[in-house]
């Protein structure tokens, strides 16, 4: 392949600089936004914190309580997410971004990929004025600030996006790779997560330039030979993996024509059931997650009803899809006098399950080649 420029624009601390973005007044407090479970009053977790509340050691994930403990006698502010709004923002900057790359991959609600190799000619300079360009355009038409990563790939601009944060922009130039990896410390690769890490611990490994000089067939003995050989290659900046735009499908459904019409719900529901096991697969087969169940009954008039139920957080299990089908099917036919002749089930705001099983997977689909 040849030599790419890649880059990797995240959003600073997301959801709380949305959060800022609305109500200006809270910016100099330590800002919490949080996930309430509902049991009692504080339960929860942390979704994320601007950068004022991570100094006293708030972070995403730790539960609610503790933050509180954390911020005691301290003016902070405490808010729930509010998903539709931080996606408003992000629908609106990757439209900007959109704009700037010759391929570009969305990889989350606050980052994404752009290979700018032909716009820029290749050239590191002209890479760095254009994220410039970039991050100007989205802090003076969005109002929030981004760090940026620019490299040779896409594992490159990642680690270089983390670099510096917030409102940060690093390169790191072909020649600079291992020099640039060699120190960091092991866990900033993707798929390096505590207990891979400890595991490295325990052959000495902390930083990646001694995971680069680790023999690759004890790597191998110990991780196997897919995550092994990625380690190897990973810490050596070696990654061939395209930036490219995701097209996942908007929606997964299953229909059938029932034996006769019927507004019997155990009937109903055992046709859905086999219905929903089909669509399941899908999403297993393409490492789909989904957010949103719907249910269509068409009539024996061949109207056509629909109901549907959206998740805030995305789900993966066959059981939720389930049981929110059969939710959804007693208050239809409790609510109504329809008899079903056909009925249909469906999944639609889907994602994609795992980045990190998608990278490495393909990385090694990669390497067999
Ligand atoms: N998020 C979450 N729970 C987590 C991690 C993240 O709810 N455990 C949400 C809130 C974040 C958003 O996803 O705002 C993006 O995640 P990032 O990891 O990019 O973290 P931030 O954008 O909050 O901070 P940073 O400035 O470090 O990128
Ligand atoms: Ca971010
Ligand atoms: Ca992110």
């Amino acid at each position: 392949m040849k030599e790419r420029i890649v880059m990797l624009i995240d959003l600073d601390y997301f959801f709380a600089q949305c959060e800022e973005r609305r109500n200006p007044s809270i910016k100099n407090k330590p800002v919490v936004v949080c996930v309430y479970s509902g049991r009692t009053e504080d339960s929860g977790a942390v979704s994320t914190a601007n950068y004022t509340a991570r100094r006293y050691g708030v972070k995403s994930g730790i539960p609610i309580l503790l933050a509180k403990q954390k911020l005691k006698d301290i003016d902070a502010v405490f808010l729930p997410v509010d998903k539709e709004f931080y996606r408003e923002i992000s629908d609106k900057i990757m439209e900007i971004l959109r704009r700037y790359a010759d391929y570009f991959e969305q990889v989350g609600i606050d980052e994404a990929y752009l290979d700018v190799t032909q716009r820029t000619k290749g050239n590191y300079h002209e890479a760095k004025e254009l994220a410039t360009i970039i991050k100007d355009e989205i802090l003076t038409h969005q109002d929030l600030t981004c760090s940026i990563g620019v490299g040779p790939n896409k594992l490159i601009a990642k680690i270089a996006a983390d670099f510096q944060k917030p409102d940060g922009l690093t390169l790191v130039k072909p020649n600079e790779v291992v020099s640039f990896l060699s120190n960091l410390p092991v866990r900033r690769l993707v798929g390096v997560g505590r207990k891979t890490d400890k595991k490295l611990k325990t052959l000495e490994i902390r930083t990646v330039g001694q995971l680069g000089n680790f023999d690759v067939q004890k790597l191998i003995e110990v991780f196997g030979k897919k995550l092994g050989t990625y380690f190897h290659n990973a810490s050596l900046g070696i990654d061939e993996e395209p930036v490219q735009e995701r097209n996942e499908p908007e929606s997964v459904s299953r229909i059938s024509t029932l034996k006769k019409n019927t507004k019997d719900l155990a009937i109903i529901l055992d046709e859905s059931y086999l219905l929903c096991d089909e669509v399941y697969s899908v999403l297993l087969q393409r490492g789909l997650i989904y957010r949103s169940v719907s249910i269509i009954i068409i009539a024996g008039n061949l109207r056509v009803h629909s109901r549907s139920k959206t998740f805030e957080n995305p789900k993966s299990d066959l059981e939720v899809f389930k049981k929110t089908v059969k939710e959804l099917l007693e208050k239809f036919l409790s609510e109504s006098n329809v008899e079903a002749r056909r009925i249909g089930v469906k999944v639609s705001n889907l994602s994609k399950k795992e980045e990190l099983q998608k990278q490495l997977t393909s990385f090694f689909d990669f390497t067999k080649k």
